[in-house]
């Protein structure tokens, strides 16, 4: 028998037709990233990451195998593990045989793309309880019942906190810090600031799949809102704005064009972008600031030699 569980704490239907009304009233039209993760955005954003040009899964990954043993040195074992956005789960496994965690509560916008990675998971370490939780994280991070009493880890990998704009991240950490508790701590990899060409490329592959992660948001709003938005009526582009500290990717309409929705009527000029998402990128020292503003200190942290991109790890205060 396998040692899982399901919860879902999503709303009926997540509501993408709202986002997409609100985004598109805007003066500068914007739709949030989360809305990237529907089951092909999530396999896309897998391809994304097989990519050469995208180097933070890599070098990450390298980090994490690296200095699993050290983490679990300084975390111990037998804590509950949480991780928001986990996806594929890729990079826990790196740390589960070190780690021993008392259980698992992956937790994922998509349920289905959640089911089938909890369900692997939990075939591959037979003796670890996952108790899987479909939710939004940037609104809660709730922790279903059947998991253990017991310290807490929250595992937040993938520069994920990139999404937030500053004063959001740091709302989102001191939600973490309340989820995690006064034992708590926060394991977290967050890519640095680093040439403009390097981050440009990461976000332009050859190969056209950070593109396709971009348009596959027309894709959902054809599909699902019945929106007459074709794809080819847009271009994707990802660029660093330097001033910000981000990577910003937007959706280009090549074309004075109309967007209608649920009776709204939306009109793009030609050249006129929807901003799909922001990426920040955080030099150490920024980034231990803004963490210590949300209750957490630093025990340590790491980067690869090139200074690509930084694991950290903080303890709750
Ligand atoms: C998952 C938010 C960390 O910002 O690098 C990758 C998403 N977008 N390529 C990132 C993404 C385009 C990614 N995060």
């Amino acid at each position: 028998m396998e040692n899982i569980t399901y919860h879902n704490y999503q709303p009926t239907t997540l509501s993408f037709r709202d986002a997409v009304i609100n985004g598109l009233s805007r003066d500068s039209k914007s739709i949030p990233p989360k809305f990237f993760y529907d089951e092909r955005g999530s396999k896309l954003f897998a391809k994304i990451c097989e990519q050469p040009e995208y180097y933070p899964p890599l070098v990450e990954r390298k980090l994490l195998e690296r200095l699993a043993g050290k983490i679990a040195s300084l975390t111990g074992t037998g804590r509950v593990l949480i991780e928001p956005g986990a996806g594929n789960a890729a990079k826990v496994r790196l740390l589960l045989d070190a780690l021993q965690p008392a259980a698992f509560v992956p937790m994922d916008i998509s349920f289905d793309y959640l089911k089938s990675t909890a369900r692997e998971l939990a075939g591959e370490y037979p003796w670890l309880p996952v108790h899987a939780a479909c939710v939004d994280y940037t609104h809660s991070l709730p922790i279903p019942q059947q998991a253990p009493e017991g310290p807490r880890l929250l595992f937040f990998p993938g520069s994920s906190l990139g999404n937030f704009d500053p004063g959001e991240a740091g709302d989102f950490l001191s939600l973490v810090r309340n989820t995690v508790g006064d034992n708590g701590m926060l394991l977290i990899g967050v890519d640095t600031k680093k040439s403009e060409l390097l981050l440009n490329a990461a976000y332009n592959d050859a190969a056209g799949m950070t593109a396709a992660f971009n348009l596959n948001l027309l894709h959902r709003m054809r599909k699902e809102l019945d929106m007459d938005c074709n794809p080819e009526n847009f271009e994707h582009r990802a660029f660093y704005n330097s001033e910000a500290g981000r990577i910003e990717m937007h959706l280009v309409s090549k074309h004075k064009q109309e967007l209608r929705v649920n009776g709204h009527s939306f009109n793009l000029e030609a050249g006129e972008s929807l901003h799909t998402e922001n990426s920040y990128k955080y030099a150490p020292e920024e980034f231990i600031s803004l963490a210590s503003n949300s209750g957490f200190k630093e025990v340590s942290h790491w980067m690869d030699s090139d200074g690509l991109f930084a694991i950290y790890l903080f303890e709750a205060f």
